[in-house]
């Protein structure tokens, strides 16, 4: 199921086969590679990816960083790296919210014009889903009411319960 909404859209897929010109890596500090959809995009994407991320000397949460997408369909791979959830009284949904922002600013800032996001945070690190998906809502909302740089920023749903909770989130 594919849902428009203007410049957002709700898609089921694997992120790592999405034909855009960026694709987001949920990533951790060490921005060395992990399970999920980081564990993902490094198979996908090749040891040059690996080699490239070495480089970057790791990532704050909240922060992102930028590299080439090698082997994917994506020019380039924007990693991000979300809050461990930990009952949501440590910064969680500002740092959440900061992901997407800073995602968005370094995309546009390259030149970048169709970007995918992966539901950040909201698998191995926990974040409950609904909140996570009106933060991600919101972000991309605001951003894009202030930017006309970036053309489309697909959401990606991999699996039923965050199609769910993007829709809902969408709905408010
Ligand atoms: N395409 C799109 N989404 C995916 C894919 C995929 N191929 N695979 C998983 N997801 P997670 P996190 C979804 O755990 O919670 C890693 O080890 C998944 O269903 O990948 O931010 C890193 O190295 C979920 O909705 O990222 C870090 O250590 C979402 O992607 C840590 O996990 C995020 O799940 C980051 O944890």
């Amino acid at each position: 199921m594919n849902a428009s909404l203007g410049r957002i859209h709700l898609v089921s897929d694997d992120i790592t086969q999405l034909s855009v010109d960026a694709i987001v890596n949920a990533a951790n500090h060490s921005l060395l590679g992990g399970g999920g959809v980081d564990g993902a995009i490094h198979r996908a994407a090749g040891p040059e990816l690996l080699a490239e991320c070495r480089t970057l000397n790791g990532c704050e949460t909240g922060q992102a960083k930028i590299t080439r997408g090698y082997r994917l369909a994506a020019r380039f791979v924007i990693h991000t790296v979300g809050p461990i959830w930990h009952g949501g009284h440590q910064g969680e949904p500002d740092l959440l919210a900061a992901c997407y922002r800073n995602s968005l600013k370094l995309a546009a800032d390259n030149g970048i014009q169709t970007i995918a996001f992966p539901a950040i945070s909201c698998g191995v690190y926990r974040y409950p889903l609904a909140e996570a998906a009106r933060i991600a809502v919101r972000e991309v909302r605001n951003y894009l009411a202030d930017d006309d740089r970036i053309e489309t920023i697909y959401l990606v749903c991999f699996g039923e319960d965050v199609q769910h909770a993007y829709q809902q989130a969408l709905q408010e």
